[in-house]
């Protein structure tokens, strides 16, 4: 992509498709920097939802009424349409619908891990991971006996991967790595952990969800045994999460949740399961959601992801200058460049994240205050909580102008 093309995306036309970017607090238009919690949602999105609901209505896989048949065909093409976006050749067969990441990330360490871990067995995460990961896998290792081992962060906020070759040996049996850091933005050499993995026949999960958002995503070529994100991070709903995993993978794995909509066949003894995706979603699944995730994924290919994440670094670059240039801001995290996604951890010296962001929310500014569920990240950086700010394709230069003009007024508060 040249630099032409990134210039050329017109941003202004963009906003107009975000109708909530006009909303005013205080008299004040809102400046929306916390897209890393949720992104907003696009017209065309909320239009197909709501065409949903308007026309065809009903739930799905059970009736062969013409509205049933309708909303399956449309909840069954999102599986293909979203797999597609990531590069998933199986389609269906290889895109789980879940509630969110959380919930992916919690399928596989329930169906996998519980049966396939035990004593001597080790699951390696890295000290950069979500909640999401960390507290699932921590929780299922204490179950089965397993350890757990964390890839150590450098001072500069990337991975060591001198110790990730360590620490993968031919005892791990999973390896749990975020793509994109929610807390410090560093873009993690998956592709390379996928192959370290492989090399000692262990599983690679990777969490997604800051990623797929923001940058082109293939999941083959990442090699990703499992690969986990969530509609609201990308212009879609919330209510609905992804997982992709191998098609063997997937077919050889027992169910997570049990109920309707999910089997071959049940008697008073026994039951057995439907294909996948459809064994790992009983009960109804999110409908509506689904259109809205396709709609979303219509909407960012519209734009191209490339076009996106081009976006995304430009506006990191302008926001980690500025907050740099600041010699009483710490700012967490790789330099911006490839290695950077789209946000800005930082501390102000003397203000409280969670002050800064309440002076800067009487600003109608929004970012984001608190341990971004990494709350051991945290405790190695030495702060209990930062500030951050985590920027979409919609944002401006002149709203990370608008951020770093209102730090000024928490300075005087606090001097
Ligand atoms: N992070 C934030 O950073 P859910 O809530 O299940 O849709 O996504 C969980 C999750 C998993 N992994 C990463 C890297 C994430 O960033 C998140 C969500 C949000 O503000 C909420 S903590």
């Amino acid at each position: 992509m040249s630099q032409q093309d990134v210039e050329d995306l017109d941003v202004e036309r963009i906003r107009t498709d975000f109708p909530i970017l006009e909303r005013e607090v205080d008299g004040k238009q809102v400046v929306y920097l916390d897209n890393a919690a949720t992104t907003h949602t696009p017209e065309p999105v909320v239009e197909a939802m709501s065409d949903y609901y308007r026309r065809y209505n009903a739930n799905v896989h059970r009736g062969i009424h013409h509205l049933s048949q309708e909303a399956s065909v449309a909840y069954e093409d999102a599986h293909d349409r979203v797999a597609e976006f990531v590069g998933a050749s199986g389609g269906r067969e290889e895109m789980v619908f879940t509630k969110n990441t959380t919930e992916s990330e919690n399928l596989i360490a329930y169906s996998w891990g519980l049966s396939e871990l035990g004593p001597g067995d080790e699951v390696v995460l890295t000290e950069m991971e979500h909640h999401a990961s960390l507290v699932t896998w921590q929780q299922i290792a204490k179950r089965t006996g397993a350890d757990v081992k964390y890839v150590r962060v450098d001072e500069t906020g990337r991975l060591d991967m001198d110790h990730a070759r360590e620490c993968i040996t031919d005892d791990t049996a999973m390896v749990s790595v975020v793509h994109v850091s929610n807390t410090l933005g560093t873009v993690n050499p998956v592709s390379e952990l996928a192959d370290i993995a492989h090399d000692h026949d262990a599983y690679i999960f990777v969490d997604g969800a800051q990623a797929v958002p923001t940058r082109p995503v293939d999941v083959e070529k990442i090699d990703a045994d499992f690969y986990a994100f969530s509609g609201h991070k990308m212009v879609g709903p919330t209510g609905i999460g992804c997982l992709y995993g191998k098609a063997d993978i997937l077919e050889a794995l027992e169910p997570y949740h049990y109920g309707g909509g999910m089997i071959r066949k049940v008697t008073f003894e026994d039951s057995t399961w439907g294909d996948v995706p459809w064994k790992f979603e009983p009960g109804t699944p999110p409908i509506a959601e689904a259109v809205g995730l396709h709609a979303a994924v219509d909407y960012l290919e519209e734009i191209g992801m490339e076009r996106v994440r081009d976006r995304e670094e430009t506006l990191t670059e302008y926001a980690y200058d500025r907050l740099a240039a600041e010699d009483d801001v710490e700012i967490y995290g790789p330099e911006p460049g490839p290695e950077r996604g789209g946000l800005v951890s930082f501390n102000l010296e003397g203000v409280h994240a969670h002050d800064l962001t309440s002076i800067l929310n009487d600003h109608a500014v929004a970012i984001r205050a608190g341990d971004h569920c990494t709350q051991p990240l945290h405790d190695k950086l030495g702060v209990a909580a930062s500030a951050r700010a985590s920027f979409y394709v919609y944002n401006t230069r002149e709203e990370i102008d608008a951020l770093v003009e209102a730090l000024e007024d928490a300075r005087t508060l606090f001097a």
